[in-house]
C-alpha cells in the first residue's frame, strides 16, 4: 500500500487516498481500485504491463486521442453523464499522462460508478455489445490527425502470425511437432485464404479502420437497466480491419463451450448469439461499411478463430513461452477447442452469409 501510495501522489486527484485495492480479472496490467477520505471520486490505478506494450508514450497517446475523440462525439450528441461513457485520464501533476517510477509504468482513470462487467453473454446482451462496438468503431471512424499507432506491432495481421506460425514449426524447439501434424496441415491448408484481408488491402479494396482488437464482453460496461455504458480496456484499439472486432467477439461469446475447453462436444458455433451480436453490430456500423466488409464479416469469424488457433499451437510448438498455462497440454488443448470451433463455424457459413444478406437487403 505504501509503494502504491507514493505512486498515487504523483497525480492530480481531487482528494486524499484513503484505500488501494486490487481490482478486476485483467490479465495483462495489474490494476488497483483507488478510493478517497473526503470524496465520492474513485480511481482505477494500473500498472502498464511494459514487456507487452513496449511503447507506452504512444499507447497512453492513443488512449488519450480515443477518449478526448468519443467525449466530443457523446457531447455533440447531448449525452449527459458523458465522465461514465468513456474513460477520463487522470493527469499527472506535471501534466503527463503516465507515470514512470524508475522501473514500472503507472496511470490513473476515473473509475465508472455503478456499472458492471459480464463474462458470458444471452442473446440480448450480445445485441447490446454488437450495437456498442459499432458505435465505437463509428465514433473513431473520423478521428482527426495522424492514424493512431500500433501499440502491439502487427498484432492482428494474419500474414505476420503466419511467418510467427512457420517459424514455430520449423524450429520445433518443444520437440512437439510430431503430435500436432495434423492440426498443423489445417492450419496450413487454409493459409492463402486466411491472408485475404492483408491483399485486399494492398490492392486498394479494403480501408483499414480504428478497431478495438480485444471484443470480449468482459470489456463493456453495463449499467443497472442492462444498458451499455461505455467500452473499456482500449489498449489494443488501432488501426486493422472491421472483421477483426466482429469476429474476436464471435470467436469469444459465439462458443458454447469454453476456449480451452477439455471437452470438444461442448465446443460448438452459436448461432443466436451470432444473429444477435450482427443484428446489432450492423444497425450502428452499416452506414460508414463498404458491401465488401459486410460481406467478410463470416470470414472475420472464420479469421479470428484460426489466428487464435495458430497462435496457440504457436506457443506449444514453442514451449509455451507467451501465454499463462495451467499445465503442459493447455496450449494443445486450447488448439484443439479453437480448431472445432472453427469447423463449426466453417459448417455454418453458407448460413451466416443468408443471414447478413437478409439484413442489408431490407
Ligand atoms: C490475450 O488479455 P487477454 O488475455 O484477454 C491476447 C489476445 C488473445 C487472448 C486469447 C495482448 O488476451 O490477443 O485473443 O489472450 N492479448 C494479447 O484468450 O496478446
Ligand atoms: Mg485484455
Amino acid at each position: 500500500m505504501n509503494q502504491l501510495l507514493s505512486i498515487t501522489n504523483h497525480f492530480k486527484l481531487v482528494g486524499t487516498v484513503k484505500e488501494i485495492t486490487p481490482f478486476g480479472e485483467g490479465m495483462i496490467n495489474s490494476t488497483y481500485r483507488i478510493k478517497l477520505k473526503d470524496a465520492q471520486e474513485e480511481y482505477v490505478l494500473q500498472k502498464i504491463n511494459h514487456d507487452i506494450f513496449q511503447d507506452v508514450d504512444l499507447l497512453q497517446n492513443n488512449i488519450k486521442r480515443i477518449t478526448d475523440h468519443i467525449r466530443h462525439k457523446l457531447t455533440e450528441a447531448g449525452e449527459t453523464d458523458i465522465d461514465r461513457k468513456t474513460l477520463t485520464i487522470i493527469p499527472t501533476l506535471d501534466g503527463k499522462l503516465y507515470y514512470f517510477d524508475g522501473k514500472s509504468y503507472w496511470r490513473i482513470t476515473l473509475l465508472i460508478s455503478n456499472s458492471k462487467t459480464f463474462e458470458a453473454v444471452t442473446p440480448e446482451y450480445a445485441y447490446y455489445a454488437g450495437q456498442a462496438f459499432g458505435n465505437f468503431q463509428s465514433m473513431l471512424a473520423d478521428i482527426p490527425g495522424e492514424p493512431l499507432g500500433e501499440t502491439i506491432p502487427n498484432f492482428h495481421n494474419m500474414e505476420n502470425r503466419l511467418e510467427s506460425f512457420r517459424l514455430a514449426v520449423k524450429n520445433n524447439v518443444a520437440g512437439r511437432l510430431d503430435e500436432v501434424k495434423d492440426l498443423v496441415d489445417e492450419v496450413e491448408k487454409r493459409a492463402y485464404e486466411m491472408c485475404q484481408c492483408e491483399r485486399l488491402y494492398r490492392e486498394g479494396k479494403l480501408p483499414k479502420r480504428i478497431n478495438h482488437c480485444d471484443t470480449k464482453v468482459n470489456n463493456m460496461l453495463f449499467d443497472d437497466s442492462g444498458k451499455v455504458l461505455c467500452v473499456i480496456d482500449l489498449d489494443t484499439a488501432m488501426p486493422g480491419f472491421v472483421m477483426s472486432d466482429y469476429g474476436d467477439f464471435m470467436r469469444t461469446a459465439g462458443n458454447t463451450g469454453r476456449e480451452d475447453d477439455q471437452n470438444l462436444d461442448n465446443v460448438s458455433f452459436n448461432m443466436d448469439i451470432f444473429r444477435s451480436y450482427t443484428k446489432g453490430y450492423l444497425e450502428s456500423a452499416k452506414k460508414f461499411l463498404t458491401p465488401l466488409e459486410i460481406k467478410l464479416l463470416p470470414f472475420g469469424a472464420r479469421l479470428l478463430t484460426y489466428m487464435q488457433l495458430s497462435r496457440f499451437l504457436a506457443d506449444y510448438l514453442n514451449g509455451d513461452t507467451y501465454y499463462k498455462i495451467n499445465g503442459p497440454l493447455h496450449n494443445l488443448q486450447r488448439s484443439k477447442a479453437q480448431f472445432k470451433l472453427l469447423q463449426s463455424i466453417e459448417a455454418h457459413y453458407k448460413e451466416m452469409e443468408a443471414f447478413i444478406s437478409s439484413l442489408t437487403e431490407k
